[in-house]
Order: C-alpha cells, then structure tokens, then sequence
C-alpha cells in the first residue's frame, strides 16, 4: 500500500487544493487516478492488488468485471487481461442506434460481477452500474475501488447490498504522505478536519420506489376495475402475455411496420402508430395491421394526439383518409381544448368500445403539461372513467392532490435500456425506474428497440426488464 501510495503522489495523482466532486461537496484533496493510463506498470500493479484484494474478501469467485465508466475502464480491462476474466462496459449514455444495449458484452443471467471504481466518495457511481446490470439479471454483491474516501460510500453501497473493498482509505493516504515528509502535518490536518464534517455524502435522491395499493394489484386485479372493453381487455393481454411493452413504431413506411409489428407481436401489449408519417399508407393498412394483432393478442393504438375543439376531433377520428376509428383501439387527446375534446371522441368511439388515453405529462425537456395541467387531466378522465383508459405520464407515483384510480392505466414514453436524452429533447428512464420507481405501468419504447440489429431480441429484454420491475414493485408494496 505504502509503494503505491508513494507512486500515485509521484506521478502527481494526489492534488491538494480546492475541487468540486460529483457529490457536489468541495474537497481538499483530489486523487486523479486517469493518470495512471500514461504508467503501464503502474497500472497492473493496481489492477493486480485491486483483483486480489476482492478475491480475498469474497466467499465465491466472480464471472465478470465491470468497470465504471470511465477512470475505471482501463482498470477492468487490465484486470480482465490478467486474470483471464470477461469483462462487461456499462454505456453511460443511451444510444439510439445500433443495438441501443445499456451493457456491452455476453453474459448470463446469475453470472456474478464484480465491480471497479478508482475512487468512492457517497457510492453513487458504483450504484449507477449496479443499476442495468441487476437489471439484467447479473448478481452484484461487490465493489472493489483503489481509494475510500471515508464520507459514506461503504455505508450507502452496503445499504444496496454491495460490499466495498478499497486497497486504502484517504486515512491511510494522509498517514503515509505525512510519515514520508510529502505531506505537512498541517495540510493533513485541514484534510482529516474536511473528513470529519463530511462523514456521509448522500446519494442523490432519486423517486422514492411505490409503495401503494395501485402497485400491489396485478394487471389481472386491475381488468375488473374498469368499465371500457378496450382497457379491461388490454389488461387482460398483459396479464395473458406477461408484457408490460408498448412497442412505439416510428418506421418510415407501412411495409416496414407490418414487418416489424410481425416480427414484435409476441412481446408486445400494445402497438402504436404514427399513421400520418407512412408514405405508403393505403386503406388496408387497418385490416392488415389488425390481422396481425389478433394473430399476436395485442391492441393499436394511433398516436394521433388529438387537440382541438369536440366537433372538430370527430370528424379527424373518423373520416380522413386514415379512418382511425376504424382499425385502432385507443387513441390519445391533449386536454387543452377543455373537456369538450373528450365528449367528442367519446362520442364516436364508446359505441365502438374504443379506449382514449389522455396526455398528463410529456417526456420532453420543458414541455407545460404539469402540476395543475396534469391534475386537470386526472378530474377529466375521472369524469369519463366509461372511455379514458388512462394516461400518458412520465411519474405518475409523485402526482399530488388528485392520484388516479387503479382503473385508469399508465403508460410512459422515453424508455431506453439506460437513461439520457436525445438531440431533440426526449429524455429516457429505464424500465426498472418507470414501472418500479415511477409508478407507471407500461413502458413506450420507440428507437430502443426499432433502430437494433435484431428488434426482436432487444423487444424481449425490453418486457424482460419491464415484467421483472412489475413482479418487484408487487412484491416490494405486499410486505
Ligand atoms: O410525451 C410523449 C408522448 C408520446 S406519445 N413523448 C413521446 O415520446 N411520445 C411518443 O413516444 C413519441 O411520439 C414517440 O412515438 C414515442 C417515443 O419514441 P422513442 O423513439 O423516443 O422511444
């Protein structure tokens, strides 16, 4: 320990002086370990003791190294060299091509992962690439990091159930530079003083999970809650399938979605369109996209976002040449125009047992509908429980005043295998934190899945992760 701590200081890794950290608390002392790329050896000396150290402290061998991005990466990876274990990358950001995976790399679901960190400050880092790898499935019991800096990661990551193994504590680092004359006794002292008024950074909060009679009842419960045909049936189909996927088909041409929706049919609840968008489009296109969701045991539904006054959204629902009324299931209204655009729709569509979803809140980056927008939107759908179905929301476990019934079903748009945004102000969640922490209960996944390789395969980890959320927020909420 005391060589490469010596080591670190010599190639100046060790700064004294006055640096934000990711906690968002100023420090003292800043140890810069992506330095350590310019020092091979160094490098493996660290990745050697950083591999025995967590193999010594665990009862059982790991499958798989992970490193956090990005300090860590050459870590993992000289781990994995030397000791001939795979490894895994965690993407930081959503990517929307591609294969759109959150985690690169094979592996298994039970294969355990170790994980590599330079430093832990309040353990956030470690638990954001906990988070997808949990989520698929791998078992994280352990975190090994070169340096601890005493201010609460080990407690916050035992708290999730990781173990932290450190090669030394910012303690150690003090002693040893203070007793090999780098360090003055003074400076140690401003240091170990900034330690002790900083014993435990929190994590950033994030939503609090749910825990409330909603999230108890399954989608089975919930089927025989609701009046309108459309929506006990789309229940129904969740409940059947054990799918929580609404696969969002933004392709660029009929042809290609009645391919896709084939091809996706078997993972997916619900279908939903942007028909104004097809160039192709063609008066079968309702017949032949309804063979196929009966084929599948799905529903349609056409993101048409209507938005005008009640006579006006009638004659958009019916006529036209897209004739929704005809082949979708449930459409979608904003609630701008007031309560008339409801009586309207409901108007054409209840007697065909169609189902309307209203816009509550939006995925996009400053978009208006919240706070009491969206509380109106709650007092509308409850005034026409017979027809609206439920909501598209991004949080539905936070509204305040006017929660909505367990009728009512909520489904959130902006998911991807990782959170982030895209060029144009979408912003993605995970589907552990829309059904588990927000509270909704479908996730709406457009470019994670129709820009893959395979759509098909990422369709199925997509109601993997979204299922595996529903089955933990049941159990988290029945104890
Ligand atoms: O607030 C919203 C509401 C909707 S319906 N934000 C959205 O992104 N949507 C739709 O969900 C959007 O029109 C698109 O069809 C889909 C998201 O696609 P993705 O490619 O970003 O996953």
């Amino acid at each position: 320990m005391e060589s490469i701590i010596r080591e670190l200081h010599e190639i100046e890794a060790v700064k004294f002086g006055s640096f934000k950290l990711k906690s968002g608390v100023t420090s003292p002392i800043y140890i810069d370990l992506r330095l350590v790329v310019s020092y091979p050896s160094l490098l493996a000396r660290l990745a050697d003791l950083l591999h025995s150290t967590a193999v010594a402290s665990s009862s059982a061998p790991f499958d798989l190294v992970c490193g956090v991005p990005y300090t860590a990466l050459p870590i993992a990876t000289a781990i994995s060299l030397a000791h001939s274990l795979p490894m895994l990358m965690r993407r930081k950001e959503a990517k929307d091509y591609g294969t759109a995976r959150s985690i690169e790399g094979v592996f298994s679901p039970g294969q355990s992962c170790l994980i590599v960190e330079d430093l832990v400050t309040s353990g956030t880092s470690v638990l954001e690439t906990a988070s997808p790898l949990r989520a698929a499935d791998l078992r994280v019991t352990d975190a090994v990091v070169v340096m601890d800096r005493q201010q609460g990661g080990r407690e916050n990551l035992a708290d999730n159930g990781i173990r932290l193994h450190a090669l030394f504590t910012l303690s150690d680092l003090l002693t040893v530079l203070v007793s090999q004359g780098k360090v003055s006794e003074e400076k140690a002292a401003e240091v170990r003083a900034f330690l002790d008024s900083n014993r435990r950074v929190a994590v950033p909060t994030t939503p609090a999970p749910v825990v409330n009679p909603v999230s108890r009842l399954s989608y089975g419960e919930r089927a025989t809650m609701t009046s309108n045909p459309t929506g006990k049936r789309l229940f129904q189909v969740m409940e059947v399938k054990q799918t929580n996927l609404c696969l969002a088909a933004d392709v660029s041409t009929a042809k290609e979605l009645l391919d896709l929706a084939d091809k996706v049919g078997p993972e997916i609840c619900i279908l939903k369109t942007h028909v104004d968008i097809l160039p192709d489009f063609t008066s079968e296109f309702g017949v032949q996209l309804r063979a196929i969701a009966e084929r599948h045991n799905f529903l349609i539904f056409e993101d048409r976002k209507f938005a005008d006054i009640g006579n006006t959204v009638t004659m958009q629902y019916e006529g036209g040449i897209f004739q929704i009324l005809e082949w979708a299931d449930i459409v979608n209204a904003h609630i701008i125009s007031g309560p008339g655009i409801v009586d309207g729709l409901k108007m054409k569509g209840l007697p065909r047992g169609r189902g309307l979803l209203l816009l509550a809140e939006m995925s996009s980056a400053g978009n208006l509908a919240t706070g009491e927008y969206t509380s109106a939107a709650v007092k509308i759908a409850e005034t026409h429980s017979d027809f609206v179905i439920g909501f598209i929301s991004v949080n539905p476990a936070s509204w305040q005043g006017a929660p909505a019934t367990p009728a009512f079903i909520h489904a959130t748009p902006g998911v991807q295998l990782s959170s982030g945004r895209d060029s144009l102000g979408q912003r993605y969640n995970t589907p552990y934190s829309v059904i588990f922490e927000r509270g909704s209960d479908i996730i709406i996944v457009g470019r994670g899945i129709i820009k893959a390789t395979n759509p098909g395969e990422i369709a199925r980890e997509f109601r993997m992760q979204g299922w595996d959320a529903y089955k933990a927020r049941r159990s988290n909420s029945s104890g």
